[in-house]
């Protein structure tokens, strides 16, 4: 059996991550984040790169946290050192130029959370349970959820999860707009596939440039962000893509990027 903590399936450039530690509920430990950090090291020098999907093994969970039982032993410096580890990689998988989506199998908490939270977005099952709940071990969340929680759903509820603890369902997860849409567990798998077509349907570089354009826009003023985006929207029409893209249109055929 592979000792591996993260299986790596590339289909066409959508490459789908399971970590695999279904044992402990997917929770990450030193050994997953570093694993994940090799595997990006091979993502981020790849120009074929369509999309990134991320999940948990079974059925039962996403990610269930940081390793609480190798966390509980640390010191300030060894936390400090452990959620910078954690909190760089996580960047490195936010950053990568295509987008990432994270099927959220089941129990989505914590480091888990924090993990989605990375993603550009996320499609969760309707058994997962969402939550930061570090609160009650006695520490705040430490992989980025007390920042990236409010930028997506907002500072009130940001609060109210981070200092309450409680857990959500599905249901609210995407009422509250952490994910982006739920379906029965047994039509993640079809979801995903379907999912990775309409990805690798699209033109490639355009799709970069439209992650970029809403990343980097996010931290500007509105004024520089519609600037950057016309940029990159000319930037388009010095490529074969758009010509493709467009003859396909006009010749009514489908593109082939
Ligand atoms: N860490 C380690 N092991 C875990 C785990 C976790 N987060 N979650 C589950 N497991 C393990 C259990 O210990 C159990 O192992 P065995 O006893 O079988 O060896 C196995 O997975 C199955 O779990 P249960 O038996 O508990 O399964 P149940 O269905 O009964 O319950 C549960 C499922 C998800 C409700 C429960 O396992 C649970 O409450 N898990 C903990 C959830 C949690 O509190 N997550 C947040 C973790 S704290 C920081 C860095 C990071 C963080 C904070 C600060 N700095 C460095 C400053 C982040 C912290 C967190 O993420």
């Amino acid at each position: 059996m592979s000792d591996k903590l993260i299986d790596v399936v590339d289909n066409a450039g959508v490459v789908r991550l399971t970590i695999t530690r279904p044992k402990a509920l997917n929770a990450l430990n030193s050994a997953v984040i570093a694993e994940l950090d090799t595997v990006l090291d091979d993502l981020e020098s790849r120009n074929d790169l369509r999309a990134v999907l991320i999940t948990g093994d079974g059925e039962k969970s996403f990610v269930a946290g940081a390793d609480i039982a190798e966390m509980r032993g640390k010191s300030p410096e060894q936390a400090r050192a452990f959620a910078g580890q954690a909190l760089r990689t996580l960047k490195r998988l936010e950053t990568l130029p295509v987008p990432v989506v994270a099927l959220v199998n089941g129990f989505c908490l914590g480091g888990g959370c924090e993990l989605a939270l990375a993603c550009d977005w996320a499609v969760a099952s309707d058994n997962a349970i969402f939550g930061q709940p570090e609160v009650g071990l006695g520490v705040i969340p430490g992989f980025g959820g007390t920042q990236r929680l409010p930028r997506r759903v907002g500072p009130a509820m940001a609060i109210d999860l981070v200092t309450t603890g409680r857990k959500i369902d599905a249901a609210e997860a995407l009422r509250i707009g952490l994910v982006n849409r739920v379906m029965p567990q047994a039509e993640l798998e079809a979801y995903a596939e379907e999912l990775t077509k309409q990805l690798s349907g699209n033109g490639p570089e355009a799709v970069r440039g439209a992650k970029q354009a809403v990343h980097d826009g996010l931290d500007q003023d509105l004024d520089s962000a519609l600037a950057l985006e016309t940029a990159l929207f000319a930037f388009c029409f010095a490529g074969e893509e758009q010509t493709e893209g467009m003859s396909a249109f006009v010749e009514k055929r489908k593109p082939n990027f």
